[in-house]
Formats: structure tokens, sequence, C-alpha cells
């Protein structure tokens, strides 16, 4: 396509004479087209993927991407005197998603439609997203994130479905954004939204009246819960999402001859983590409307719906008091009685009832009892779930549990955000692993050609340059690039204890001033946002946003040590920051993290991991052996042991432990009292000494001397380095989301059969 007379034939002048954002606009115009034109005729069985989250990012250069267009594009651009980065700029990211979950449901959504299976979102239309995270003062502040411009990618249609909250009818009005794989067909995110909210209730950051439900419904994602009336208004977004969604399946089942006996050979649906749960007692009320009974929506229902778990954490397990689901949606308690009463027939373990004594609805154990798979997402997890989070499902319904390792879309995560990465791979192996990340493999011979791996070397510093210059101009954060780039960018919680790696930076602080030198200087980067509510992740943010200050007015310190903290950490910003690391920072407490995927993406771009033997981490190791991967810490064995214990005592391994006696008091000392506030960082402190329910000061020394470790051999090897980072990327082929979703497939989904 000559995208030079395409644009301009929309522009109606010369592109040198155009502002980016008329550019911009002409290429949103020519992805719709050529993505309407790659819509395909569905057959037999379509997924449709429910889901709170979907984390897509910014999708100009992904959709070009996949298209085909993104080389002509730039080349027409650049003759133009034009860069498409600039352009990017222009589009604001949609902030429908909060951490992994969403990322990943993004991701399947990508190689669903790559591997040219009928698959497509149901989720909301949040306003406001999230929120936006900036830093005041060395404390977190939120503010609204608005994405929804005049010309978005999500397009407004003339469906609407009633919805029924509290006796009231809300109208829910479909959004349609089209989803384009890589050579592949296109299918469509449908997203919810009423035309009654009123962006204009929002004041101080993210404060609004939780009770007006016309006006905020789908303000922001996971409004706070730290009361009633946001807990409650949790239940009503998750109701309308269910049942606009049920709305539209069944009436696109309808509409392509589907008698609602036989939805399952029209539907599968996954129930993305328990949020969409609701969606099994909807669907059964609603074919109960089409004169189907009971018992018979029951197994139709379940033969439609699959559930993923996404975590063994039990406050993420969503317990409804039932007095929230008798005012919010009176229609479904009945059939959710019935259900706990018909699941109360399959085992008399009353752990495992739905409506528990104290009245509170599980709605894991709904989708357990009432889906036909449930999966976790990654090896140990499934493990986990299996032998004891959910180990008396397990043995009731062996034969629903099954294991899906998570995956990340290698056309966002290595084609765009690494093209310097992406060339280096394609002169040695040719373009096969684009479609099949197994290909990678291919890099293999290479690891011991030392200008290979030279070259390599020099795509990482090129990255690195190139973060540094987007941190200065974004963030006013100068970085020396040629210090070693140690990164941690993940949701902010204390199971991913970036407090542990906070403790290590304290350590080496006072290691350097007391004259041991480190390998090689370091610049650690952090991005992460804290939930609202959430005080101890927000005195973590704030006790490493002091330390940075404390260590930049240390004139030799700082000479060895950064501590950077990027603010408003999302898809845009990992982007930028993967593609630059060296060290991957996946320092979960063993057991804990289910699977993450952030280790997947910076694997894939050449970073090597620094990790606990958690989640998808092991699936790293077994890939890549021992020696290509920084391993330390309690295992997951290990941890689960301590907590059955019970015995843990913070405070001794303070008293008994110098260097966390250090480290852990300095958050007190004179030096971060002066820089930052009391009142967190004793918070902090007492929490570490009395608590720390994620066991951070036992995993303290291994993680102090690995990381040694892999310092010095950045430093003192630097092609061995190098070697192990590119049989990292060799490896990763097994966690391309294309592998995961064909799984799925395979094994759950049977889609276009
Ligand atoms: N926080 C897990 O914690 C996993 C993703 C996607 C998470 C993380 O380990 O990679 O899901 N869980 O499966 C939840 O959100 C409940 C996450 O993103």
């Amino acid at each position: 396509m000559n995208m030079t007379a395409a644009m301009e034939a929309r522009t109606n002048k010369p592109l040198t004479a155009c502002t980016d954002q008329e550019i911009y606009l002409a290429l949103l115009d020519i992805v719709r087209e050529q993505s309407a034109a790659r819509v395909r005729p569905v057959t037999g069985r379509k997924l449709y993927y429910i889901s709170a989250e979907f984390l897509i990012g910014k999708l100009l250069s992904n959709n070009l991407i996949n298209l085909g267009l993104y080389d002509d594009t730039r080349a027409a651009l650049a003759a133009a005197g034009k860069n498409l980065s600039d352009i990017e700029e222009v589009e604001p990211e949609p902030s429908l998603g909060n951490g992994g979950l969403g990322r990943l449901a993004a991701c399947f959504l990508d190689s669903l439609a790559t591997l040219n299976l009928p698959g497509d979102g149901v989720g909301l239309r949040y306003h406001f997203g999230l929120f936006h995270q900036s830093f005041k003062d060395g404390v977190q502040n939120e503010l609204p994130d608005p994405w929804l411009t005049a010309h978005s990618w999500a397009e407004k249609t003339d469906t609407v479905y009633p919805v029924e909250l509290a006796g009231k009818t809300y109208n829910a009005r479909l959004y349609k954004l089209a989803v384009t794989g890589y050579e592949g067909r296109t299918n469509t995110l449908n997203l919810f939204d009423l035309d009654t909210i009123d962006e204009s209730i929002v004041h101080d950051g993210i404060t609004f009246d939780k009770t007006d439900i016309d006006k905020n419904l789908t303000l922001f994602l996971y409004p706070d819960d730290s009361d009633e009336a946001g807990r409650r208004l949790r239940v009503y977004q998750q109701y309308l999402m269910v049942s606009a969604g049920a709305q539209l399946i069944l009436a696109e089942c309808a509409a392509r001859g589907c008698d609602y006996h036989d939805l399952a050979d029209y539907a599968a649906i996954q129930i993305n983590d328990t949020h969409p749960s609701m969606v099994i007692p909807e669907l059964i009320r609603l074919l109960g409307e089409k004169g189907i009974d009971f018992d018979e929506a029951v197994e139709i229902v379940t033969k439609t719906c699959a559930y993923t778990n996404h975590t063994i954490l039990a406050e993420a397990l969503e317990k409804w008091p039932r007095t929230y689901l008798d005012a919010v949606v009176p229609q479904l308690m009945p059939i959710i009685e019935k259900l706990d009463t018909l699941a109360r027939t399959r085992t008399t373990d009353e752990s495992l009832a739905i409506i528990d004594g104290d009245d509170r609805v599980h709605m894991a154990h709904m989708d357990i009892h009432f889906t036909h798979s449930t999966n976790g997402v990654a090896y140990l997890h499934t493990e986990i779930l299996k032998n004891s989070e959910l180990h008396g499902f397990y043995q009731l319904y062996p034969e629903k549990f099954n294991n899906k390792t998570n995956g990340i879309t290698f056309r966002r995560w290595l084609l765009e955000c690494d093209p310097a990465l992406t060339a280096e791979i394609e002169k040695l192996i040719g373009s096969g692993f684009r479609k099949d990340a197994t290909e990678l493999e291919k890099l293999l011979p290479y690891t011991e050609n030392v200008d290979i791996l030279q070259q390599f070397s020099a795509v990482k510093a090129q990255n690195k340059r190139a973060l540094a210059d987007w941190l200065h101009r974004t963030q006013g954060i100068t970085v020396d690039p040629d210090a070693m780039f140690d990164i941690q960018s993940k949701r902010l919680h204390e199971y991913k204890r970036q407090q542990l790696n906070l403790l290590y930076l304290i350590h080496q602080y006072h290691e350097i001033k007391a004259g041991h030198l480190p390998a090689t200087p370091l610049v650690s980067i952090f991005g992460a946002k804290a939930a609202p509510a959430y005080t101890i992740a927000k005195d973590i943010i704030h006790a490493l946003l002091t330390l940075s200050k404390v260590i930049a007015a240390d004139p030799v310190v700082s000479k060895y040590l950064q501590v950077v903290f990027v603010e408003n950490y999302n898809v845009t910003a990992a982007e930028k920051l993967i593609p630059a690391c060296d060290l991957s920072e996946q320092i979960s407490l063993a057991s804990k993290e289910a699977s993450g995927t952030g280790n997947m993406k910076f694997m894939l771009n050449g970073a090597l991991t620094l990790g606990t033997m958690d989640g998808a981490n092991v699936e790293i190791c077994q890939q890549v052996g021992d020696e290509n991967i920084y391993i330390f810490g309690q295992t997951s064995d290990q941890v689960i042991h301590r907590y059955e214990m019970g015995d843990y005592q913070a405070s001794q391994w303070v008293e008994g432990d110098p260097n966390i006696r250090r480290a852990v008091d300095f958050l007190v000392g004179p030096e971060m009292l002066a820089a930052g506030h009391a009142e967190n960082l004793r918070r902090l402190h007492d929490e570490l000494v009395w608590k720390d329910w994620f066991q951070t000061l036992p995993d303290f020394n291994a993680y102090v001397v690995r990381k040694g470790q892999a310092l010095s051999d950045y430093a003192c090897d630097p092609l061995g380095w190098r070697k192990k980072c590119v049989i990292n990327i060799a490896k990763a082929g097994l966690f391309s989301s294309d592998r995961t979703i064909a799984e799925y497939n395979k094994d759950i989904w049977h889609l276009g059969e």
C-alpha cells in the first residue's frame, strides 16, 4: 500500500504540511478500514473472554504491525520529515487495566486473532481507567487518567441492553474496538458503558459520590473498596458487565441459528478471575426467560463456561456479603441459592459451599462447581491450587483442573517495543519466529560467536541510551546508560516484595560508604502503582523515593548507586523500560506470584532474571538452565511450611542479623527522617519488624549474595553475560501467548468446531 498517498487522501494536503494530530487521525482511519476488511464469518464455537480488565496499551503501532503496514508507514513519514514515535505520542493510552491480569487479556486477544480463531473480549469502557499516578513530596497522588477523546479506537454502536440494578433499569451501550491479529483476522473487544456517566462529578483527585450510579458506574476500574459504598459499586459494575455481556452472547448466537438448548455448540465463555463470576447465574436466569428449566440451564452453562484462577491470595478471591447481592442483584439471589443447594448435594464439605455460614457468597466456589474447567496460570500455581488452596475441589472434580502457563504476545513485546533487537534476530535466523516463536531457538548456535554477541551488546546499549533519553525528556531524570540497569516494574504489592529490593539498596548504601565498592555502578529502576487504599504499599513507594533522594545527595554513594522511580507506570512506559533492562527483578515470595508475565517480557528482550522459584520463574529456569538465571531464596514448600508452623517472628531475624538490623533501622534513621515523612517510614519499619507477612527477612541474605554475583558477572565477564542473555531470548518461545491460546483452544474451547 502506498502509505503517503493513503494518508494524503485523508489529510487533503501534503504530509509535510500536516500536524502530528492530523497524521494520527489519517492513520486511525486507514487502520480502521483495513481492520474491517479482515473481519471473517464465525462458524462453530466462538469464544467470549469476559474480563474486568483489558490493558491493551496504545494501538496505532501494534495495529500497523499486525496489518503489515508498519515499515511502509515509517518510511512514508520519514520521507516527509516526520517520525512515527512523535505521532504515537498523540495517542492517549487506554487505561483499562491494573496489571498482569489485564495485560494477559490483551495478549490473548492478539493471539486469538493471529491464530485466526473467533474470540471476542467483553468488558467495561471505564472513562478514567485505574488512575494516573504522580509523585508530590515523595508521595503517590492519584488523578483521573482520561483516554476517551473525540477520536477513540472504540466505536459507539446503536446496540443497547437493559440491565437491572437494585430494581432500576440502566441502558448498557455497546462500544466495539477492532482487534486485528498479526497477518490474521479481526475480532472485537466489546466494551459496555452508560450514556449517563458524568465525568464532572470527580473532584479532589479521584473522589466522587459512590452512590450516584447513573453518573459514576463506569468512571473508574476498581473503585476504592475500603468502604461499603465502594464495595457495592464493584458489584454494580460486575453485574453491568456480565448482564450486558450475556445478552450480547445470546443475541449473537441466536443470530447464527442457536436455539439456546445448544448454546455450548456456539459459545465458549472464559471467566477471567472472579470478577465476571455472576455471568453464571445471569445466564441461567436469561435461559429461564427463554423457557429453559433450571436443571438444563445449569448443564448448558457448565458446558459453556470455564474459569481461570489468577491468585492464591485469599483477599483477592471475592466473597460478597449476601446483603450486597440482595440489594444490587435481587434477581440473581434465588438462583445463587439454588446453585448453593445443588452444590451441597455433591459434597458435604462445608468449606466448598457457595454461601458460607456467615452469609458470604464465594464467587470462586460458584465458578468451580458450575464451569467445566478450572485452570491455573503456571505449573507451580496449578500444583498449589490442586494440592493446597483448592484441594477439596480438586478431590471432588479432578477432571476439571488443568494448567495453562501464561504467555505474552511477541508482536507488542518484541517486534514493536524492540525493533533493533528484532532486526538483529531477523538478520541471523530470518523472520519465521514472527509466527512461530519456537524458531528463536535457532539463535542458540550463535551464542559462541563473539562478533554476534557484541552486536547484541550494541543493541542493548542503544536501547539503554534510548531509555535514558526518554527518562530525561518525560520525567526530568538523568541516568548513566553505562551503568547496569536493574528493573522492578509491576504493581506495588507486599508479596512482590519491592521492600526486599529497598532493603538491598539500603544495604548497598552502607557497604559503599564503608568502602566496599560494587563491581559495577547500578541504576535501580522501579515502576509501580499502589492501590489508593493500600497504605503499606504507598509507604514502600515513599521509602524508595526518599532513599533515592538520600543517595543522590551523597557524593560518594551516588557514583555507584541510583534509585529511580518512574511516574505513572503503564504499558507505554513498560515498552521503554523492558528493552533497556539488564537485570529483571522477579523476587516475589515463593508460592505467591501465580505466574508473572513481566518476567517473560524481560527475558525475551535479553535481560537476565534475578528471582525466586515462584510462578513462571520456575519454567523460565527450566528453559534456560540454572546457569542462565539468578535464583535465590526459600522454595514454595519451605514458605508454605513456615506459614503452617505459624511461628515466624520477624523481630528475631532483625535481632539476630546485624545486616538486616542495619537496613531496617535505617528506615527510621536520621538521614531518612530528614528527607522523608516520619509517619510513613515508621509504619513501614514497624510492619517489617513486627509482621513481615511476606517473609522478606529470611530471604534477605540470599538475595544480597545472588545480586552481588549478578553484578560481578555483568562487570567482569561481559561476553559471558551476553551469551546468557541470548540463550534467554532463544528459549523464550515457550512464553508466546500463541502457545498459551493454542492450549486453551485444544483443551477447553474447541473454537470454530
Ligand atoms: N496480579 C497474578 O498475580 C499473573 C496475572 C495473570 C495476577 C500474576 O502472577 O501473572 O494475574 N493475578 O495471570 C490477579 O490479578 C488476581 C495479577 O495480575
